[in-house]
Order: C-alpha cells, then structure tokens, then sequence
C-alpha cells in the first residue's frame, strides 16, 4: 500500500518539467530489472503502489550512544525507509524502497585519490576498521521543507580523512556515488547527471558533527537509505547526505556538486539549513516534520548552530547558499 501522507512538496514540483520521468513511465523503465520483477511491479501496464518498509537485517554489536544526540521523538523505521530521496532508484519517495531491494552492497570498496597521502582502493571493512559505532540521533532537513529525526548509527568522517593522510593542498573533500546503470534503473533518466557527487569544505568534513554512516535503528543500513555508506551532514540541507559512497577525493578547488550542477540559482555549495535564506521558489522558514500535521519553524543551522556557526564567520551567508 502507497502511504499517504501530509502535503508535501511533491518531486515533480522542484524538477524541470522537462526531465521529470513521471511514475508510470519510470516503472516501465524499470520494469525490465530484476528488482521490479522481484517487487511484483513488472505486470505489464498495470502497476502497483508497494512502497513496503525495508526488511529487518543485521543487527551493529557494540554501538555506543552519542552526547551529540538529540532527544526529540524518533521517526519510525518505516517512515525512515519508505519516505526516501535516491534518484538512482527513481524520482518518488517510495521508489527507492520498491527498486533497491536487491542492490549489491557485498563487496564494497571505496576508491581514496587526490591530494592524500594513501591514495588506492580500500574495501568496507578497511573503512571500518578501528572504529567505535556510535549512535547519533539527528535531525534531517530537506531542501523541500520535510524534516525527520533519525537514529543513524556511524563514526566521525574525519577518522576517515586522517587514514587517508590528506595532504596541505587538499582544501575540500568530494564524494561519488555508485554509477551502475544494471542496478540503478534511475540511472537510465537524465533527471540528473550521473554520478551524483558531493563536497564539503576542509573544516566541515572534519568537524566532529560530520559523520559516515553506515546503520539505522541498531541495524545495518537498509539500501534505500545509501548502503552501505553515506554521508550525514546535520546541519545542511538533505541533498549534502551523499548515499552509497565508492569514492573519495581529496581537492583544491570547491567541487561542483550535483544540485548545484542542476540548478546553481536554487542549490549551492554549502546548502547550510537557514530559515532566512529563502529558495527562490519557496520559503525555507518553516518545515513538516514527517508524520506531524502541522508545519514547524526551521531552526538555523537546522539547530546545530552552537556547534557550527563560527565555520562560518565573516562569510555571507545569502551568497553562500
Ligand atoms: N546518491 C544520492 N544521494 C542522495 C540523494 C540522491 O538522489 N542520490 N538524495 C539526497 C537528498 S535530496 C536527501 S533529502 C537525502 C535523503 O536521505 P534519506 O533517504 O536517508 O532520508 O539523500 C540525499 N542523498
Ligand atoms: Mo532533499
């Protein structure tokens, strides 16, 4: 069953027209996939909402619960893996939770190149290796004014960094995601350009706020969400929450990222939530919180302004949006 849920702004309203692959031909597109088939979604014309919460999986050993958590109620497992941004697997909200089902996370390896030290392949569990899982609850706001809180499980991206011995050029960190057409039927529509690719400055990805992601709710990370490795970024904007990372680019110059590509007047480089900040068609003053009815205040720096703010400092924050 399709869940229905609160107005929201719609995918189809924030893309150009033009490219925006509606439902029913995605499903056609995809339709030929093993995934569709598997999700019962390949009957001919006739389609089927099936948006169904991800499976229960593996459960994280030894996750330790994290002082940067936030006590605010929890969004439910379901909503957090039905209501999903992930154009790789399709424009709607439960398309990823209908069309990553089968997506291949075993093996995993992340390419490290650029401005560093340790530069060459490094499988999942080289990434891991070391590492304390944490459990941080944060908040999660969208640029298209929907929010969440959610119980990632994870470890500071800047353990990460250090592994990799960046060097004194290196002034800013991009990411790519996977790019396999045979798995990502979103792939197929030029609704974007494939990869999808992040960055943040130096100094934001270092910050201990800035975590790689890796499970949810004591479990490992269902697909629809980035298995099995992505990004959280508390304080921007949804779309700087990079899903299943393959590589990792150590750079000088400020990457161009995949929103800002799309649409530079809409979506820039440092996407820091700002309720001030309007998006040039939208308020960004206000916010629903899934599964609340009525629309909330957006906090700056969607409430982690205490401990981000002076990254900031003496920069102006209209133009840097
Ligand atoms: N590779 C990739 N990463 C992505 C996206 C995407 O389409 N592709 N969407 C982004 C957007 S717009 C949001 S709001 C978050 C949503 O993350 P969630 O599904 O875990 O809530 O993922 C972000 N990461
Ligand atoms: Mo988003």
């Amino acid at each position: 069953m399709l869940i229905k849920r609160a107005p929201d702004i719609r995918s189809s309203d924030i893309t150009d027209p033009k490219l925006y692959l509606n439902r029913r031909e995605f499903i056609r597109a995809a339709s030929g996939t093993a995934a569709a088939v598997a999700t019962g979604l390949a009957l001919g014309d006739a389609w089927v909402e099936a948006a169904t919460p991800a499976a229960h999986g593996r459960k994280l050993e030894g996750v330790k619960k994290s002082p940067f958590s936030t006590d605010e109620k929890q969004n439910k497992w379901e909503e957090i893996t039905t209501y999903n941004n992930y154009y790789e697997f399709g424009v709607d909200k439960d398309s990823p939770s209908m069309l990553a089902r089968n997506f291949k996370t075993e093996p995993w390896t992340v390419t490290v190149d650029g401005e560093c030290a340790k530069k060459g392949a490094m499988n999942l569990e080289d990434v891991l290796k070391g590492e304390t899982l944490e459990e941080r609850v944060y908040r999660h706001r969208c640029v298209e004014r929907w929010s969440m809180v959610i119980p990632w499980i994870g470890f500071p991206l800047a353990n990460f960094i250090k592994k990799c011995e960046p060097t004194a050029k290196a002034k800013y960190i991009e990411f790519q995601t996977l790019n396999d057409a045979k798995q990502m039927p979103g792939l197929r529509s030029p609704v974007l350009r494939w990869p999808y690719v992040e960055g943040l400055r130096m100094d934001e990805a270092m910050h201990p706020l800035t975590i790689l992601v890796v499970g949810l709710y004591g479990e490992v990370l269902p697909n629809q969400d980035g298995a099995p490795l992505r990004l959280a970024v508390p304080w921007k904007y949804g779309f700087k929450h990079i899903k299943s990372i393959v590589r990792v680019k150590f750079v000088e110059k400020q990457p161009l990222n995949t929103w800002q590509d799309q649409a530079s007047n809409e979506y820039g480089f440092y996407a820091n939530v700002n309720p001030t900040v309007d998006h040039p068609r939208w308020s960004q003053a206000t916010e629903r919180r899934i599964g609340e009815f009525l629309m909330r205040k957006t906090l700056m720096f969607n409430g982690y302004g205490d401990q981000v703010a002076s990254l900031y400092t003496g920069m102006d924050l209209r133009k840097n949006y």
